[in-house]
């Protein structure tokens, strides 16, 4: 059934069942997603779906007594008898369907709904971890350097602000979840015990003038604050604040909206709670002939990727460097805009070359509004691509030793421009671990899966007994792409035994298919399937800098997969090749419900970290529990960089309430108190008993 009729289908069955009577108090209890996936588990065969947000019921936070909505709208879906797509099993999915973006704002495409739903089901039929972790402490956890009564305040006045309904405490079990209904209560991917890093509640902001009020209530309290925009920055920390009981600012619920797209510009601005999902979808809806740059998964938020200074993989693949304008709440509350947002246009509208031109006048600053916590980003410009004619192929190549000549050959193609976006290498075990299969699947073996058998298996699959594989796209006009193609292949084709394969080679449920999707702007959720590798999979993403130079690229390399062999994980390489570097991203693929593996992934990051620090090189990115970690190897000149970040952060920041620890960056409130978690220490800064330690030197004085 087509995905359309699909909708209809399920439009009816809103229609024509009803939830069951005690539903609605239920869905009182928390209205994030956690929640959604908490109302799985009440309703095995129908899923409720939340109505728009601001018609969501209010939530009791201090009293349980108020009085139950009766008008709240269900809309149900049969789980059963839901369709599959190619890529899936022939079962019947046993887990509901996640929910559409139609019905709530962070929900899945419908268009991608039955892969989507599918994904799921494979994901969660290798799941042996209980679905909730019940939690043995008084809750909700309060933030350091506070009281329960003190807090029980600031949390009454924090309602009087935003209203009942828009704050909501974090005193439930705790639910991963799933991609699509990820929570905001921790992270999901935990790699300490899932209860550590945990907020003490979630508000919701429907403005920036609420987000400015909220700081400024942070600032009266002294209440750390952790904002978020969607909450899937997955394998970097998720929605998880660094210190134990912030208030996460949860902005996408209420701020969502495509504020402007601008056809003859190319050029759009957004709210935080859009996702490339829905830009993609508000672009196509206006008939614009515009691209947007998705990353690998479209789930996450404009915004959220484009500070957190993600990639995606068109010709406008860096998305800091193709952002125009910002709109920042600034952490005393003020609100700040700019580049040319600084010059108001006539009668209190934008200006009008806001999205047209990024620096303005004086100091730029958007930088520094970059994986920080200097400000809170409530709008964002980004350029857009004009639509064009795009050719997606793959290159296999068949040696192990060809990694560096391969990269040789990729650096001119790109410094001259013949290649443009941003192109991937990977390595062939991939090609088994995007088929969506368990590892188990190919290996029944413990340890790492041994280079034969992934030999064995790749040379019965498209890409045949090859050992790396590149996914390049180019663009322009036919004749263009012709043209470029042919130079593509006489440079590989200096590689002995390099073969392109193009999309038409590879059947429908190839992943070459999700790449070309990509590559030509179109949002995916394809790239999930590498998760399934082992059961209750987590990720963490291991992302070094690496010139496009052979020699850098090795030395990485070896490092890399030295450490991996040390502690036992298969090693998944993909190299996002922005012309004279690239992120290398390992992705280490941990079961969460291993202790002892979670230990060692944890042990295998710190020191990929140390040891490429100690040949010069450093991450661009990485897990908000390695942050401290990682912000120490940019050490020269004494750690003056460091000494840098915390005149702005005290200055900016005086109190020491926004997103304390992020990047490494403490406030002075919290410096050298044992809150940093650097590589030689054990301890667990976000544990209850080190949070304990820490604060309770200064409790007696402070509270
Ligand atoms: C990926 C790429 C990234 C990143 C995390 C994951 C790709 C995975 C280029 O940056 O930070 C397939």
């Amino acid at each position: 059934m087509s995905a359309a009729l699909n909708t209809q289908r399920r439009a009816k069955a809103c229609r024509s069942i009803r939830c069951p009577a005690d539903a609605p108090r239920f869905l009182l209890c928390s209205q994030t997603g956690t929640a959604i996936s908490t109302v799985y588990h009440q309703f095995i065969a129908f899923k409720c779906l939340f109505p728009r947000s601001h018609e969501l019921p209010s939530r009791p936070f201090i009293s349980s007594s108020s009085p139950v909505p009766t008008s709240i709208t269900f809309s149900t879906i049969l789980s059963l008898n839901c369709n599959q797509s190619s890529a899936s099993s022939t079962m019947a999915p046993s887990v509901p369907a996640p929910p559409v973006m139609e019905e709530f704002y962070s929900g899945i495409p419908s268009n991608l709904l039955d892969r989507a739903h599918a994904a799921k089901e494979r994901l969660m039929s290798q799941k042996t971890a209980p679905d909730t972790v019940v939690r043995d402490e008084e809750l909700p956890v309060l933030p350091p350097y506070t009281t329960r009564d003190k807090f029980n305040s600031a949390m009454a006045a924090l309602s009087r602000i935003l209203g009942a309904s828009n704050v909501e405490i974090n005193d439930k079990p705790l639910k991963d979840g799933w991609y699509i209904e990820h929570p905001n209560t921790h992270d999901a991917y935990h790699l300490l015990p899932a209860t550590d890093s945990v907020s003490s509640a979630a508000c919701y902001p429907g403005s920036t003038e609420e987000v400015s009020a909220v700081v400024k209530w942070a600032n009266q309290y002294e209440i750390p604050i952790f904002p978020i925009s969607i909450g899937r920055n997955l394998g970097y920390g998720g929605a998880a604040p660094r210190v134990r009981g912030s208030v996460v600012v949860d902005l996408g619920r209420r701020m969502n909206k495509v504020l402007k797209l601008d056809g003859e510009n190319y050029s759009c601005l957004v709210e935080p709670g859009v996702t490339y999902y829905k830009l993609y979808d508000e672009v196509k809806k206006s008939g614009l002939p515009m691209w947007i740059d998705p990353p690998d998964l479209g789930g996450g938020s404009v915004i959220g990727n484009t500070v957190d200074r993600g990639v995606g993989y068109t010709l406008y693949g860096d998305h800091f460097a193709n952002h125009c304008g910002m709109e920042v709440v600034l952490p005393t509350g003020e609100v700040i805009r700019t580049g040319m947002g600084g010059l108001p246009g006539p009668d209190n509208t934008d200006s009008p070359t806001w999205q047209s031109f990024q620096y303005g006048f004086g100091p730029y600053y958007d930088g520094i509004f970059t994986q920080s916590n200097f400000g809170i980003v409530t709008k964002l410009g980004m350029w857009l691509m004009p639509e064009t004619e795009h050719q997606t192929f793959m290159v296999t190549f068949p040696r192990d030793d060809d990694f560096g000549d391969i990269v040789e050959v990729i650096r001119p193609l790109m410094v001259k421009k013949i290649l443009g976006n941003v192109p991937q290498l990977r390595n062939v075990i991939q090609e088994l671990a995007v088929t969506g299969k368990p590892r188990s699947a190919f290996w029944k073996g413990t340890g790492r899966m041994p280079r034969e058998v992934i030999r064995e298996h790749a040379s019965k699959m498209p890409c045949g007994d090859c050992a790396w594989v590149f996914y390049g796209t180019v663009y322009g006009t036919k004749e263009q792409i012709a043209d470029t193609l042919k130079i593509c292949k006489v440079e590989f084709g200096k590689i002995q035994g390099a073969k392109f394969i193009f999309p038409e080679d590879v059947p429908p449920d190839h992943y070459l298919h999700s790449r070309v999707s990509v590559c030509s702007g179109v949002p995916e959720i394809r790239e999930l399937d590498w998760l399934n590798w082992k059961p209750n999979a987590g990720h963490l993403f291991f992302a070094p800098i690496s010139p496009t130079k052979k020699e850098d690229a090795r030395t990485i390399y070896e490092i890399v997969l030295k450490i991996h062999q040390k502690y036992g994980f298969d090693m998944f390489p993909t190299y996002c090749i922005n012309t004279r570097e690239m992120h290398y991203i390992a992705n280490l693929v941990y079961d969460r419900n291993d202790e002892d593996e979670k230990q060692r992934a944890m042990a295998c990051m710190r020191e990929m970290i140390d040891e490429c620090a100690k040949v010069g090189y450093g991450e661009y990115r990485t897990h908000i529990l390695l942050a401290d970690q990682v912000a120490q190897t940019y050490s020269w000149n004494n750690q003056a960089l460091m000494k840098f970040h915390e005149v702005l952060k005290d200055t900016l920041d005086p109190k020491g309430i926004l997103a304390p620890g992020r990047s490494g960056i403490w406030p002075a409130k919290y410096r050298n108190q044992g809150w940093e978690l650097l590589a030689d220490d054990d301890r667990q800064t976000s544990s209850p008993a080190d949070v304990k330690k820490i604060t309770e030197k200064l409790s007696d004085s402070k509270l």
